[in-house]
C-alpha cells in the first residue's frame, strides 16, 4: 500500500522539485548542538524520546538495565471501515434553525443532539502497536550516564558503564528502508548479553520464529460498536556479531555478542479507509528481509542523509548562553527566569524534527499526538480534531520549508471530500462535501461527542485552506489543479447551505458553534448562527476557490455564484468593549479566558485583519487577545505565539513562548498547558498541536507574507538583538535569509523561485541593487489580497487605538532562480 500511493505521488512531487531549488542557506548554522539531552534514562513516556518516519514510531526510555522501546505504526486503529452520519439531522435542520433564530438556543441544541449527533460511533482510537522490552542483567548500577536525541540526524543514542565497559545503543527509524533500527555496541568484545521480548497491554500475541525473530501479531480493538479488523505484525529480528542468539517460545536471549542489531518491522492489512484486505505478516516480512539485506551501516547513511534534506533547510540562531550546557529538562524548568534563547532555537527545530518524523508522503497526517502514542484508548482517541488541532499540525509546513510533509493531510482531505459528499447529501440535503469537527482513519464526517462541541460543520471549509495556501507558497499550477475539485466541492456545499438570517437579511451558517465554546449570556449551550468564524471561514474558502478556479480559468457561473454570496456574508463586528466579536451578537464577556479563540482565525492563520488595512479590526482583534488572557491549554498558547506575531508584539509573542516552554504541571486533563522534559507539549495531557503551533508561532515573528509583503522581523522580541535565520519560505515562492543585529535586519537574501515582484516590508531603510521604493499596489498575484468588507461598530463600542510601527516598503523585481541581497541602509 505504502509504495503504490507513493507511487501516485510521485507525478505531483516531480512538479515541486523545481521550486524547491533555493533551498540553500547564507548563514552558517547556529553552534548550539541541536540535542536533546538528559544525564538519566526516561521513567514516564513523557520524558522518552520520540523517533518516526511518519509510518513507524518510537519511544525510547533509554534504560540501561529495562529498556523500553515503545512502537507504534499510523495504521493501527480500532475499528474498520465504517461511517458515522446521522441521517435524521435532514428533517430536523428547519426546525433546529427556526430555533437558534428564535433564540431559543437551548432546545435548538437539545434537537441537535437528539437529530443530527452520531447514533453510532464517535470515531475510533488510534492505538499503541506494542512495545519491545530488554532486559540486561547486571545493569542496575550504571555510571557516566548520557542520553540524547540528535535533531541533526534524527537518531537517539543513549550510553552508560557498567563493571568497566562502555556501552552505547541507537536507535532511528528509517524512511527509505522502513524499519526502526536498534543498535547496541559496547567497547570490550563480548560484553553485550540481553534478553529481548514484546508485549501490548491487550489483543496481541508473541511467539518467535527461528532462534533470533519475536513476532507480535494482534488485531486493533473494537470500540463503540464497531468491531477491531486491523491485523498487525511487529517482527523483531536480533542480528549479533560475536556471541549467540537463542529463542524461548516468547522471548530471544542474546549472550556475549560483540554487538548486536536490532530490526523492527511493522505492517498492517491497511490498504486505505475503505480496504483492508492487506497481509500485515506478508507487508512486514518483506520490509524486514530487505532492510536485512541492506545492512545496519547502509540503512544508517541513508536514513541520515533523508532525514538531513528536509531539516537542513531551516536554520535558527538567536544566541547562546550558559544555558546550553545544562540538559534539556533543566532548560525547560528554568527558561522562564534564565536567559536561554537557544532553548527557542531547539523547540523551534524539535517542532520541524516532529513534522518531518510524523507525516511522510504515503503515510496518515499526524494525528493529535503525531504518531506516538502508548495506549489503547488514548486522550480524545489520538485521532483528527479539526476544529483547530490537526490544522495546527500543519502550520509550520510553508513557511519553515516542509511543504512535502502536507502529502498525507491532503490525501486525507481528499479522502474526507469523498466519505464527505454523502454525509452533505444526507445529513443536510446539500451538494458537495462537508466534514464535522472530528475524523479519524476511517474517514468518518458526522457530528461527534455532543452538539456542544460537535455541531460544527466546518472541517471541510478549514481544511480546504490547507490546500490552497500550499499553491500560494508554490504557485505550482498543476498542483492547484489536483486538489481544485476538492475546493469546489467544499464551496458548492456553503452555497447551499448558507441560509439567510432574519435580522439583517446576512447569509449564514446554521447551526453552527463557535468551537467549544459558549457564550456567558446562555453558557449551557454554545449552538449558534453566523459565528465570526464560520464567516471568517467561509469568506477564505469562496475568495480562495474563486481565485483557483480564475487561475485555471474554469467555471465562471460558480465564481459569479460565490461573489455574490460573498457579498451577502456578514462583515465582523466590534462590540460594547471593543472587542472583535466573537458571535453575531454581542455576547462577549471579557471575563472569558476560553481557550479558543476562533474569532482570531481571521487574524491567524488567516489574513483577514491587517495592521495597515483594518486599523479598527486590528485594534478590536487585540482587544479580545488581551482580554483571552495568556496561559491556557498548550495548543491555545502556541496559536497565541502566531497572533501575537499578527500583533506585531514580539515581546508579547515571547512571553506566550516562555508559558508554552514551561515545565507541564500534570500528566492528566487539564488546562494549564507547558513542556514535559522530552519536550513535548502538554494539552495537558501530551498533544502535539502546541509543538507544531509554537514552532510556526516562532517563524512568524521573524518572517510574514500574509498581508501584501514579505515582512522582515515583524515581530522580533527586544531580547533577540542578534540573530539569523535562513532557509524560510514567503508566498510567491520566495526564499528567505534574514541576518540581524541590534534589532535591524543586516543582511536579507531573497531566492526567488518563480520571479515576479518581491516586496519588502520592514521598519528599518534597507538598500541593495535593484531595490527600489514601493509604489501602488503589489503587482505580485500572490500577494493580492482579498477584500474584506468595513466591520460593523457598535455605536458606544469602547475602542481602543494601537500604535503601529511604521514601516518602509520597497519593490524587487525578481527572476526565476534568481538571488537578491539586500541589507540596512547606513
Ligand atoms: C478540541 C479542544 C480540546 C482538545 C481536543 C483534542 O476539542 O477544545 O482542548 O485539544 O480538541
Amino acid at each position: 500500500m505504502m509504495i503504490s500511493q507513493r507511487k501516485m505521488m510521485r507525478g505531483f512531487f516531480c512538479c515541486l522539485l523545481l521550486s524547491l531549488t533555493f533551498l540553500g542557506s547564507a548563514f552558517a548554522q547556529d553552534s548550539a548542538p541541536l540535542k536533546l539531552w538528559y544525564t538519566q534514562p526516561a521513567q514516564k513516556w513523557v520524558e522518552a524520546l520520540p523517533v518516526g518516519n511518519g509510518r513507524l514510531g518510537a519511544m525510547v526510555y533509554g534504560d540501561p538495565a529495562e529498556e523500553v522501546i515503545q512502537l507504534n505504526e499510523n495504521t493501527v486503529w480500532a475499528g474498520q471501515p465504517n461511517r458515522n452520519d446521522n441521517p435524521q439531522a435532514r428533517e430536523a435542520l428547519p426546525e433546529v434553525r427556526r430555533l437558534i433564530f428564535e433564540g431559543n438556543y437551548k432546545e435548538a441544541q437539545q434537537l441537535a443532539n437528539q437529530k443530527f449527533i452520531s447514533k453510532t460511533s464517535h470515531g475510533m482510537p488510534y492505538e499503541t502497536a506494542g512495545n519491545l522490552k530488554l532486559s540486561f542483567a547486571g545493569h542496575a548500577n550504571y555510571t557516566n550516564y548520557h542520553r540524547e536525541l540528535d535533531l541533526e540526524k534524527a537518531v537517539t543514542t543513549s550510553s552508560y558503564r557498567v563493571n568497566g565497559v562502555n556501552y552505547k545503543t541507537e536507535v532511528l527509524s528509517s524512511f527509505p528502508d522502513q524499519v526502526i533500527v536498534v543498535r547496541m555496541s559496547a567497547d570490550k568484545p563480548g560484553a553485550i548479553s540481553f534478553s529481548a521480548t514484546m508485549d501490548r497491554p491487550a489483543n496481541a500475541a508473541v511467539s518467535t520464529k527461528g532462534s533470533d525473530e519475536l513476532i507480535l501479531s494482534g488485531k486493533s480493538g473494537s470500540h463503540e460498536g464497531v468491531e477491531g479488523k486491523v491485523q498487525f505484525q511487529a517482527q523483531a529480528r536480533v542480528q549479533n556479531t560475536g556471541g549467540t542468539v537463542k529463542a524461548t517460545e516468547s522471548s530471544l536471549h542474546v549472550e556475549q555478542a560483540d554487538e548486536a542489531t536490532i530490526y523492527i518491522s511493522i505492517a498492517t492489512n491497511f490498504n486505505n479507509y475503505k480496504d483492508i484486505s492487506g497481509n500485515a505478516g506478508e507487508r512486514a516480512d518483506a520490509y524486514l528481509q530487505k532492510a536485512l539485506k541492506k545492512g545496519v551501516e547502509a540503512i544508517r547513511k541513508d536514513h541520515v542523509a533523508d532525514y538531513k534534506q528536509y531539516f537542513d533547510r531551516v536554520s535558527l540562531a538567536l544566541g547562546q548562553t550558559e544555558a546550553v550546557n545544562l540538559p534539556t529538562d533543566q532548560r525547560i524548568a528554568q527558561f522562564k527566569i534564565g536567559n536561554d534563547p537557544a532553548l527557542v532555537a531547539l523547540y523551534f527545530q524539535f517542532g520541524r524534527y516532529l513534522l518531518i518524523s510524523a507525516s511522510r508522503p504515503g503515510g496518515q497526517p499526524a494525528n493529535l499526538q503525531g504518531i506516538w502514542n502508548d495506549q489503547l484508548t488514548p486522550p480524545w482517541d489520538s485521532k483528527y480534531t479539526v476544529n483547530i488541532n490537526t490544522e495546527m499540525n500543519y502550520w509550520p509546513s510553508e513557511i519553515t520549508n516542509l511543504t512535502e510533509l502536507n502529502e498525507p493531510l491532503i490525501q486525507m482531505v481528499r479522502e474526507v471530500s469523498e466519505s464527505g459528499r454523502q454525509t452533505a447529501r444526507d445529513m443536510y440535503g446539500a451538494d458537495g462535501w462537508m466534514l464535522h469537527h472530528n475524523t479519524d482513519i476511517w474517514r468518518i464526517n458526522g457530528a461527534v461527542d455532543g452538539a456542544f462541541w460537535g455541531m460544527w460543520p466546518m472541517g471541510g471549509a478549514w481544511l480546504s485552506q490547507h490546500l490552497f495556501d500550499k499553491y500560494a507558497f508554490s504557485g505550482d499550477r498543476e498542483y492547484l489543479a489536483s486538489v481544485y475539485p476538492i475546493l469546489k466541492e467544499a464551496s458548492k456545499f456553503y452555497l447551499d447551505f448558507l441560509v439567510e438570517e432574519p435580522e439583517h437579511g446576512w447569509l449564514v451558517v446554521a447551526p453552527s458553534v463557535s468551537p467549544e465554546n459558549a457564550p456567558s449570556v446562555h453558557p449551557e449551550s454554545s449552538i449558534a448562527a453566523g459565528t465570526t468564524m464560520d464567516n471568517q471561514l467561509v469568506f477564505d474558502l469562496f475568495s480562495k476557490t474563486i481565485k483557483a478556479a480564475e487561475v485555471l480559468k474554469t467555471d465562471e457561473a460558480l465564481v459569479a455564484e460565490m461573489k455574490k454570496s460573498l457579498q451577502r456574508l456578514p462583515p465582523m463586528q466590534i462590540g460594547k468593549w471593543g472587542q472583535l466579536q466573537e458571535w453575531m451578537h454581542d455576547w462577549d464577556s471579557p471575563e472569558d479566558k476560553h481557550r479558543h479563540v476562533s474569532h482570531l482565525y481571521g487574524l491567524y492563520p488567516s489574513n483577514q485583519i491587517s495592521p495597515y488595512r483594518h486599523p479598527l479590526l486590528f485594534d478590536a482583534a487585540r482587544t479580545s487577545l488581551l482580554a483571552r488572557g495568556d496561559e491556557s491549554t498548550g495548543w491555545s498558547m502556541g496559536w497565541k505565539v502566531n497572533l501575537w506575531a499578527r500583533l506585531l508584539d514580539g515581546n508579547h509573542a515571547l512571553k506566550l513562548i516562555e508559558d508554552q516552554l514551561s515545565p507541564a504541571g500534570s500528566e492528566g486533563f487539564g488546562e494549564g498547558g507547558g513542556t514535559y522534559p522530552n519536550l513535548f507539549d502538554a494539552h495537558p495531557p501530551f498533544q502535539i498541536d502546541g509543538n507544531f503551533g509554537c514552532a510556526a508561532g516562532i517563524a512568524e515573528m521573524l518572517l510574514q507574507s500574509h498581508d501584501g509583503a514579505v515582512h522582515l522581523l515583524p515581530a522580533l522580541p527586544d531580547t533577540w538583538t542578534k540573530g539569523s535565520i535562513s532557509g524560510l519560505r514567503a508566498r510567491g515562492g520566495f526564499g528567505v535569509d534574514i541576518k540581524w543585529e541590534d534589532n535591524k535586519p543586516d543582511e536579507v537574501t531573497i531566492r526567488s523561485a518563480l520571479g515576479g515582484n518581491c516586496r519588502i516590508r520592514s521598519y528599518y531603510p534597507l538598500s541593495g541593487k535593484g531595490l527600489k521604493r514601493a509604489k501602488g499596489a503589489n503587482p505580485n498575484l500572490f500577494y493580492q489580497v482579498a477584500e474584506i468588507k468595513d466591520p460593523l461598530v457598535t455605536a458606544d463600542a469602547d475602542l481602543k487605538s494601537v500604535q503601529v510601527r511604521s514601516i518602509y516598503e520597497y519593490d524587487l523585481k525578481t527572476k526565476p532562480g534568481g538571488v537578491y541581497v539586500v541589507k540596512l541602509a547606513k
